[in-house]
Order: C-alpha cells, then sequence, then structure tokens
C-alpha cells in the first residue's frame, strides 16, 4: 500500500464528466473530460440536459448517458497515461439535488459485473426511470408546497432541513414521480442522489448518500444528520428502506468493487470515499475558511461560505458541512449566471468580451442611480422571470445607453449576492474576501465590480477546477483521516486580483437596500 500514493476524483456535473488524478502532494498530474453533448451526441441534449417539449420547467438527463461517459472516461485516463494501480482512494461529487431510480435487482447486478463488458452494456436495465429530473428542473411547486405544509410552514421545514422547500430539491421531486409515475416508484429498489450514484459505480454496491448533499433534499435533519421521518412519509412510503441511512461526507465507503479491479488495473486496496454535491466538493478544493465567500461564475452562479452554526434563512441554504462534521455550509445558487450575461454582450456587443468590459469599464461605480435585473429562466434568488430595470425614479423599458444596461446587469448580479449572503450573517468590509473560480472568472472588469458591491478584495486561486480537485483531495481525507488544514497546507494561496475602492461603501451601502426593496416589490406584485 506504501507505493500507492495517488488519489483520483470525479465530477459528474451538469455538461461533463471530469476526472482528475492527483499524487500524494495534491499536485495534478492526469485530467480527462467527456462532454455529453458532443460525445454523446446520441441522447441529444443540451448542456447536458433535455427540457420537456411540453412542459419547459421539467428538465431531465438521462442516467445511461453519465453510465456510458464513465466508459469512456476511464479510456480517456488511460490514454492521458494514469495508472490505475497507484490509486490509493477514489471519491468524486456532482452537480446536486438530482435523483436517480434503481430498478429491483439493480443492486445484485451492480456487485456481479462482468470486467469483459462495459458498464453500459450491463446497466441498461437497472433503472425504473430512465431520465433523472436534474437540478434545473421546476415542475415541483406543488409538491413543495404540500412538503411546506405538511411540516407547519416554510420556516419549520428551514428549521429542520436548512432549506424551505425549493423545487430542485430532491424530496418534491421524490414527491412528483410517486404521483405522477407510481408504476416506475413501485419497481424501484433504492434511489440515490447524482452524487451517491457515482460512489455506487465505483463501489459496486448501492451507496449511501453523505450528510452534506443530503442536505440538498428538504428530507435531512442537518442537525441530528438523520433523514425526518414525517418529511419522508410526506413526499412518498417507504422512503427510509430507498434511501438507507446518510453517512459523513468523508467516510471511507470500502474497497472498490472487483470490476475496476479487474478492467483496469485498480488495486483491490484502493478505497471508495463518500461523494458529495459539487458545491461542497468546491468548499473543500477551495480550502474556505470563515471571512471567505466562494464565488463561482459559471453556467449558474454560486456563492458558498463556511458557517460554524446552523443560521436559519428562508433564501439560500444550509448543508451540511464536508470537512467538519460539526460545522455548517451556507450555498446561495443562481440560475441565471453566465448564459444571461452572454445574452446581454450579444445584444450590447455582437459577442465580445473585450468590448463588454470597455463598456462596463466607461461607467461609474453606482451606475448613476440605474439597476437592472435580468432573468431568462425562472431564477430560483429571487423566485421572478423577465427582464426589470429601474431609474433613480422608477422602472423604465430602456436604459439610456449600452455601458448603463452593461453594469445594470453585472452590478445586479452582485447586489443580488451580498444581499443573501448578508442574510447568512456574513459582514463585508474589515477583512471578507471573495474567492472567485468559474469561467467568469477569467474577467478581470466582471471581478472589479464584484471587489467593489461586496467591499472586499477579490482572489483566485491558480486552478478554476475546484470542484473535480475537491473530490480528490476528499478521496485522501477520507482514507487517511488526517488534519484537513495540514493535508492542504502544501497547496499554493490564491492571488489577489484586485481591491475595492475606497469609496464603495457610500455607494453601494444604500444601493443594497434599494435593490432589496426592488425585490420586494415584484415579489409583491
Ligand atoms: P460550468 O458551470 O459548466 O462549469 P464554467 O465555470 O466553465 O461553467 O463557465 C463557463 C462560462 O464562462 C461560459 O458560459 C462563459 O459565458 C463564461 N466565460 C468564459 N470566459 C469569459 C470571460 N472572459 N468573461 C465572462 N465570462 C466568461
Ligand atoms: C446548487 C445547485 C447547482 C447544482 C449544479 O443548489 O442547484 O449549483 O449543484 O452545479
Amino acid at each position: 500500500m506504501s507505493k500507492k500514493k495517488n488519489y483520483l476524483g470525479v465530477d459528474l456535473s451538469t455538461q461533463q464528466l471530469k476526472a482528475v488524478i492527483v499524487g500524494d502532494d495534491l499536485k495534478v498530474l492526469h485530467e480527462a473530460a467527456v462532454i455529453y453533448d458532443t460525445d454523446l451526441p446520441e441522447f441529444r441534449t443540451q448542456g447536458g440536459a433535455i427540457i420537456d417539449k411540453f412542459d419547459p420547467n421539467y428538465i431531465t438527463a438521462p442516467v445511461i448517458m453519465w453510465v456510458k461517459a464513465f466508459d469512456i472516461l476511464m479510456d480517456r485516463l488511460i490514454v492521458d497515461g494514469a495508472d490505475f494501480e497507484k490509486i490509493a482512494a477514489i471519491s468524486g461529487t456532482a452537480q446536486q439535488h438530482g435523483s436517480v431510480y434503481w430498478q429491483k435487482g439493480a443492486g445484485n447486478i451492480l456487485e456481479n459485473l462482468d470486467s469483459m463488458q462495459f458498464l453500459h452494456e450491463q446497466l441498461s436495465h437497472c433503472f425504473s426511470i430512465a431520465n433523472s429530473p436534474i437540478w434545473m428542473d421546476s415542475s415541483t411547486t406543488e409538491q413543495c408546497r404540500a412538503l411546506e405544509l405538511s411540516a407547519g410552514g416554510s420556516q419549520k421545514l428551514a428549521e429542520i432541513t436548512g432549506s424551505r422547500a425549493y423545487e430542485r430539491f430532491t424530496g418534491p421531486q421524490i414527491s412528483k414521480i410517486f404521483q405522477t409515475r407510481l408504476d416506475a416508484f413501485l419497481i424501484t429498489e433504492r434511489i440515490s442522489l447524482i452524487s451517491s450514484f457515482v460512489t455506487s459505480i465505483f463501489l459496486g454496491k448501492i451507496a449511501p448518500i453523505d450528510f452534506g448533499d443530503g442536505s440538498g433534499m428538504n428530507l435531512l435533519d442537518i442537525k441530528l444528520k438523520t433523514w425526518s421521518q414525517p418529511l419522508l412519509d410526506a413526499c412518498a412510503p417507504d422512503l427510509k428502506e430507498k434511501l438507507q441511512e446518510p453517512v459523513p461526507s468523508n467516510t471511507d465507503l470500502g474497497p472498490i468493487s472487483k470490476y475496476f479491479v479487474e478492467r483496469y488495473n485498480f488495486s483491490p486496496e484502493c478505497h471508495v470515499v463518500a461523494c458529495t454535491g459539487d458545491n461542497l466538493a468546491s468548499l473543500i478544493g477551495l480550502r474556505l475558511r470563515e471571512n471567505w465567500l466562494a464565488i463561482s461564475l459559471g453556467t449558474s452562479d454560486t456563492a458558498i461560505l463556511w458557517l460554524n452554526e446552523p443560521k436559519l434563512v428562508l433564501d439560500g441554504h444550509v448543508l451540511c458541512n464536508p470537512i467538519d462534521k460539526d460545522a455548517y455550509a451556507g450555498l446561495l445558487c443562481f440560475k441565471n449566471g453566465s448564459l444571461t450575461r452572454e445574452r446581454i454582450r450579444n445584444t450590447c456587443t455582437e459577442g465580445s468580451w473585450a468590448i463588454f468590459d470597455n463598456l462596463l469599464e466607461s461607467t461609474p461605480r453606482g451606475n448613476f442611480g440605474n439597476i437592472g435585473l435580468y432573468y431568462d429562466v425562472n431564477e430560483i434568488l429571487p423566485f421572478l422571470k423577465g427582464d426589470y430595470r429601474f431609474s433613480k425614479t422608477g422602472r423604465v423599458h430602456k436604459f439610456s445607453s449600452l455601458e448603463v444596461e452593461v453594469r445594470a446587469l453585472i452590478e445586479g448580479q452582485c447586489l443580488a449576492m451580498r444581499a443573501y449572503a448578508e442574510d447568512f450573517g456574513f459582514k463585508f468590509g474589515n477583512g471578507s474576501k471573495i474567492l472567485a473560480t468559474g469561467g467568469a472568472s477569467n474577467n478581470k472588469a466582471i471581478l472589479q465590480v464584484l471587489a467593489d458591491v461586496l467591499n472586499s478584495p477579490v482572489y483566485v486561486q491558480e486552478d478554476a477546477n475546484s470542484a473535480v480537485l475537491g473530490a480528490a483531495y476528499q478521496a485522501k481525507y477520507g482514507l487517511l483521516n488526517v488534519n484537513f488544514d495540514d493535508m492542504v497546507s502544501v497547496l499554493p494561496q490564491p492571488v489577489k486580483i484586485c481591491d475595492p475602492y475606497p469609496d464603495v461603501a457610500d455607494i453601494y451601502d444604500p444601493m443594497v437596500e434599494r435593490y432589496r426593496n426592488i425585490v420586494k416589490d415584484l415579489l409583491r406584485q
């Protein structure tokens, strides 16, 4: 075992399946990825998802596409020169909230896979629901209201599970499957989150859900760390059997399945550590600590922060912390991130980030009192759709220039981050720091606005792939059970990109209050 010092992390994200192998020093040795739309075109996904023809709020992904992606990913790692024999442990991560429905008998098939065949050839009949609902789905408003009612209101549900009912959360999703697909529900043996589905593939057994990703279901009591029986019952019958007991996020679940040993030459001593949700894996990958707010500017924009106590919030989520079992994490998720920035870029500049940046930099901080909110798809925070523009005096149909439009978009997105993060008790100014990741963190002009609105310096990490790296670090942490801070102390520190201007508190403190009032009014209409 002493020679086997590498760690494999896997990330089943919305658009691709990624892997990274790190050495004992956590430096990246190998990387590979499978992009669903282009590598597996037969599934006809867009951005890894399928939007229902009749109900645009109903959004899924084919589970067998993900299985096929594993077959390709393993081959790509071999082409990249990976030596699986040296891997001491594996962990993974995945887009949160989506659910996988294992048909009766699937566990048995998974335990007895033939290493001469691909996974997808053997698992094709294992799923009672072929297309898994994913986090982009917002078709369960009815089930959400029913769940909140059963809990005694949204606040009560948030006290127990860390979140009021959200459409994409797995409890309401399972409830909808039970109500609308009873036949499929009745032949379901087990239900996995996408992260625990990843664990199951490597373990060769249907694996438990971890506390971190389990907190994205509206079913887990985040203080007691067990399923809430009344909430399970409110969603569907027999859920305790179908979900099984959840486990701490860094649990070593035992040796890898013999399928991987025989087919890919993994050591039989290689262990599998529980997989978790992508935002939690990012928290690990970024080595997040108090005073830091990590902001990912990707397909969706998310913000995550470390919490010592499970603060009660109605907008946003409190999740169990994947590193420290006594701590928590606060999460905000905004659906209209990069794709909305691309839309405004295209209407204002014919598709150039460079011109977009010039426009952004040519307007003053505070944008002459103009504020814009842009939601191409149903936003989560706040639950609104459409474009809303406000001048100093009230709502307007159009802004006076492209510059104002561009700044209104970016400032509006940053104001939302600040307002909802403040609700978690996060204090901006006086030592707060922002760690930016994701595609748009390459854009300095956007990061400067972020620094100004949030009144904090903005840093970036050398490698922006924080979720998949977090999974690889978790493999080592879970296997060796060492001190986390000592383990990651070998990694380089984040690099500062910009500081806020000195006048920003005077400009943006009142603007955040205006943003809050605007949203309150819009939600009332
Ligand atoms: P994912 O959520 O799929 O992991 P990424 O974090 O890779 O997404 O981000 C992809 C997005 O990054 C693209 O949709 C693109 O709009 C955005 N992006 C890339 N470069 C820039 C840039 N210079 N300025 C702003 N946005 C950018
Ligand atoms: C978080 C959320 C998304 C997904 C996809 O609540 O819905 O960030 O995890 O990455």
